[in-house]
């Protein structure tokens, strides 16, 4: 067994970033349901991201979504966010939602599109300038419903030609953070669909850009732990959105469906050196809760993700490879077993504790009445959410 000092510190040291959107309300495309008490804009959006750090102690930013936390005054929202014990991460430029995105963005066949598109991502630069922010958070929702409608090879040569002037627009501790999608919205090819594609851009953008994960964007069965083994060896992994699918891209709470997968995923970034918080790694949630309660069900994300993270810093590296270099097929694969079945619901308390926070965050949270005094003051004005 690792020793628990050690665990500990890279726990605490572990931040995971809360999207201001799984604050808002969300849903599929047959209803989104409303929920009381929900922010009605970036600020309120904010201050609920300063409770979930507040009850678990590592979720210090909040990541923005553009246009819909837009402000007039991002280095106020900045400070408004400091005071509140947050800072704000990721910038996530929105070049989807508009009717002039209906064949795409950078992609478009249209210069006049691409280049509104492209002008939305380098304002999304100066807000990071105002905020302080280091990442760019890039998803495009670029590609193509049918054979024929547009040309694959052209539409690449579009992308590299926006990414590039973003890249060289970036301040020098900024990055671009290149995320991939295999489908939706659109179903027949999508502009950057896998990890390889979203690499390939990044190799040859430079070293300002990398790729970011998101656990849902992939087909079933897809090995994501040895795209993040990859990626990490090649100094290319730039974040992660965590999250959960059954299905699709289900945006449900990370660890809910398949946390063997998440603890696999959380090995690679240990053995790899990911958790170091010079790897750049980011861990980014990136869900959307429909019908549970949004901050418990950020709070508890949170802790679904230290869960993983402890588990895989109890992983024996020494018998590991051990037992990697004398073939011991069975052992080696015990060795994450045993790590994987280790409940750490104890050592994730007193770790708490020991940072002066309640070892029960959901309870804590419940006990403290936030939830009752937003749902009584936000009356009136539109809710903000996803697609708001
Ligand atoms: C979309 O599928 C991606 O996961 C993006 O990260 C997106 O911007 C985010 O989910 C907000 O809708
Ligand atoms: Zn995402
Ligand atoms: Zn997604
Ligand atoms: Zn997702």
């Amino acid at each position: 067994m690792s020793d628990y000092p050690a665990v500990k510190a890279a726990l605490r040291a572990q931040h995971i970033e809360t999207p201001s959107w799984a604050f808002g309300n969300s849903g599929t495309r047959f209803k989104v349901f409303q929920q009381e008490g929900v922010p009605r804009d970036a600020y309120e959006k904010i201050a609920d991201a300063a409770k979930v750090h507040e009850f678990t102690g590592v979720a210090p930013s909040v990541a923005v979504h553009i246009p819909w936390d837009t402000v007039d005054d991002y280095a106020e929202l900045a400070r408004y966010a400091t005071e509140r014990g947050v800072a704000i991460g990721a910038v996530n430029p929105n070049v989807f939602q508009d009717d002039d995105y209906r064949l795409g963005s950078v992609c478009n066949p249209d210069p006049v599109v691409r280049t509104k598109a492209l002008t939305h991502l380098l304002d999304c630069v100066d807000i990071m300038d105002a905020t302080g922010s280091r990442d760019l958070s890039i998803w495009l929702a670029d590609g193509l419903n049918y054979p024929g409608q547009d040309s694959i090879a052209d539409r690449q040569g579009r992308l590299e030609e926006a990414l590039a002037a973003v890249h060289d627009r970036l301040g020098e501790h900024q990055r671009m953070l290149l995320e991939y999608k295999f489908f939706e919205p659109a179903f027949y090819a999508t502009d950057v669909p896998d990890w390889g594609t979203s690499y390939a851009h990044c190799v040859e953008l430079g070293d300002k850009a990398e790729v970011l994960v998101d656990t849902g964007h992939h087909a079933p069965g897809t090995n994501i732990e040895f795209i993040v083994a990859f990626l990490l060896r090649k100094r290319r992994l730039g974040g992660f959105h965590f999250n959960s699918r059954f299905y699709a891209d289900d945006d449900l709470m990370v660890g809910a469906a398949d946390p063997y997968q998440l603890f696999r995923i959380m090995v690679e970034i240990v053995l790899g050196g990911g958790l170091d918080p010079n790897s750049g790694v980011a861990f980014m949630l990136d869900q959307c809760h429909n019908i549970e309660p949004k901050i418990p069900a950020l709070i508890r994300s949170v802790m679904n993700v230290q869960e993983a993270t402890a588990k895989a810093l109890l992983v024996d590296a020494t018998a590991l490879g051990k037992a990697q270099r004398e073939g011991d097929v069975l052992g080696a694969n015990g060795v994450l077993v045993d790590a994987f079945s280790t409940d750490v619901r104890p050592l994730l308390a007193e770790l708490r504790e020991e940072q002066g926070l309640d070892p029960d965050p959901l309870a804590a949270y419940r006990r403290s009445g936030y939830a009752e005094r937003i749902r009584n003051e936000r009356v009136g004005g539109a809710a903000a959410g996803w697609g708001a």
